[in-house]
């Protein structure tokens, strides 16, 4: 496993014409607030993802060099509540975009909040990435906020359902290495 990885920021895109040309891409998608930008910056040497208390902090698709292997994207958030009527079809069409890249995606990391599981949002989202045949793997973040007992109802209970779950805590560094085997897996070949 590459311990040392170098990430460099690409660019950030809304719209097909923009995005840039790059062959095997990791990404991150999640409700907003879940942390996928705070484990982007857990994952590589630099923060280089904006992170913030509030939701809506990712507004773009933002790109990320990995070591000149892959791309690790990172997308805005959905469930979020407070986009008007316009933002968010450009958002279900930035999403759209990005997601007809099936061939360049290897593997979409879905984050979810340990704390309550796989929402409505979340399954729809599954829906959609199994309709388009793409590999996913279900995070639970922000374990640091469970309690042992929490921790064991969530693996129990919230997520039963999921074959391929990973707990960690993207503030504290909990289990972080087992999602860079998981990315590992995908991109080498
Ligand atoms: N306690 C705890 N807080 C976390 C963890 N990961 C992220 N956070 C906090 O959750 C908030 C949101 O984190 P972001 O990484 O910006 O979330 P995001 O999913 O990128 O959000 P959007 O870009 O708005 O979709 C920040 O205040 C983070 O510090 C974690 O593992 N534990
Ligand atoms: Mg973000």
């Amino acid at each position: 496993m590459r311990r040392w990885s170098v990430i460099s920021f690409i660019k950030s895109a809304k719209a097909a014409k923009d995005f840039p040309a790059s062959e095997k891409e990791i990404v991150f998608v999640g409700r907003s607030n879940v942390g996928k930008s705070s484990l982007i910056n857990s994952l590589y040497k630099k923060d280089l993802a904006y992170t913030g208390k509030t939701p809506g902090k990712t507004r773009m698709i933002n790109f990320f060099n990995i070591d000149d292997i892959y791309t690790a994207v990172d997308v805005p958030g959905y469930g979020y509540a407070r986009r008007s009527q316009k933002e968010a079809i450009e958002y279900a069409s930035m999403m759209d975009d990005y997601f007809d890249r099936t061939d360049k995606i290897r593997l979409v990391i879905q984050i979810t909040d340990a704390r309550i599981g796989p929402t409505q949002d979340d399954i729809d989202m599954e829906e959609y990435l199994k309709d388009r045949k793409l590999n996913y793997v279900v995070i639970a973040n922000k374990i640091d906020k469970l309690s042992n007992n929490q921790l064991t109802n969530a693996r129990h209970k919230l997520y039963r359902d999921r074959v391929n779950v990973i707990y960690v805590s993207a503030e504290k560094k909990k289990n972080i290495d087992q999602v860079k085997e998981y990315i590992d897996k995908y991109i080498s070949d």
